[in-house]
């Protein structure tokens, strides 16, 4: 992990859930004077962290910003190697396009990037991410697995696993669903999105950058007027303000463990848990490709993660990429 040492010291404070630590012990672990800890404590304090001195006890954490930094992450961390190299920002146009240029200077697998608020946040296609300040999961995950690049959109369909079921362990008061290939919905509004690029050549992946945006502390009025009819957070749905740090570190966990599944024993589990959390297939659906619009039932998905769709006529389509509407 490349923690600073005053990330480190704060890290001591948030694993240790408000019990005072001695300023003594934590400088002899860390091989640090008291002196030195002292004065990281007040640059924390300047940060917004906020201790008190008990006496014969030594400080305790009282009060601590809302960020999702790396001392923050690591302190609910639950991984081998995925997040071990934080790459945090107040401020970012798109973590993608960052984590593209740590890519290809060799980061390593499961390097993560994040921001409290992105300014080009990017969908798919060119298209618009909102990504208010403070309110979201904002970030991408650079990853190495050992595949081919027709693989590729598979690892949307792990993400997506990855995600849902990190919110389902997480939060009792709703249902999310997989809208295919990657959406999260909740209640048929979308709370987060998934967006994978590859750096690869013709027959070798050099790493994929999945990018993962979740509404997760927004009011209705955080969200630009034009998606506010379409557009959800966890804490609409949950009724209460969420830990970010807490569900970035069991996404992380999800999508290690899911991605080692994947490059292990091929698709067919991970198929299984995306069929079960899909909100799309038995479903009547629009879908919308490049080339045409069709409706139909949706069927499943193949063993690629391309989606097959029953026809009217009796004919079974598969959709590769589109954007899909669930019809009643
Ligand atoms: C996606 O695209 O859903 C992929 C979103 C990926 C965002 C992450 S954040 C971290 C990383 N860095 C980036 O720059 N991007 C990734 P798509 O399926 O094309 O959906 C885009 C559409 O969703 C927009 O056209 C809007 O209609 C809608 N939208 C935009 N912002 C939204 C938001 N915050 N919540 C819900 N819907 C939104």
């Amino acid at each position: 992990m490349n923690l600073s040492m005053k990330d480190k010291i704060l890290q001591h404070f948030l694993q240790s859930k408000g019990e005072p630590i001695s300023g003594q012990q934590l400088a002899d672990e860390l091989g640090i004077s008291r002196t030195a800890i002292w004065k990281h404590l007040q640059t924390l304090q300047e940060e917004g962290y906020k201790f008190i001195t008990i006496k014969k006890k030594g400080y305790q954490l009282v009060a601590a910003p809302d960020r999702v930094d790396a001392a923050k992450i690591s302190s609910f961390l639950k991984t081998k190697r995925f997040g071990y190299s934080i790459h945090y920002f107040e401020e970012i146009d798109s973590t993608q396009t960052y984590a593209q240029k740590l890519a290809r200077q060799g980061a390593e697998d499961g390097t993560v990037i994040i921001a409290e608020e992105q300014t080009g946040g990017k969908g798919r296609m060119q298209r618009i991410w909102h990504s208010a300040k403070g309110k979201g999961i904002w970030m991408t995950v650079i990853i190495r697995p050992n595949i081919l690049p027709h693989q590729a959109p598979q690892l949307t369909l792990v993400a997506a696993v990855s995600v849902v079921m990190a919110m389902k362990s997480l939060y009792q008061n709703f249902t999310p669903e997989i809208k295919w290939p990657n959406d999260i919905l909740i209640n048929g509004k979308k709370c987060a999105g998934i967006l994978t690029e590859m750096l690869a050549e013709m027959d070798r992946v050099d790493g994929l950058l999945i990018g993962i945006g979740i509404n997760t502390n927004h009011e209705l009025d955080d969200f630009p007027e034009d998606i506010q009819s379409i557009a959800t957070s966890i804490a609409i749905e949950e009724k209460k303000k969420v830990d970010r740090a807490e569900l970035v570190a069991e996404i992380l966990k999800n999508l290690e463990h899911f991605t080692d599944e994947y490059v292990e024993n091929g698709f067919t589990s991970i198929k299984t848990l995306w069929e079960e959390h899909s909100g799309t297939i038995g479903k009547r659906i629009k879908a919308s490709t490049i080339r045409e619009t069709i409706e139909g039932q949706a069927i499943g998905i193949t063993d690629e993660g391309v989606l097959e769709i029953l026809l009217d006529d009796g004919q079974v389509k598969k959709v590769y990429s589109a954007d899909i509407e669930i019809q009643n």
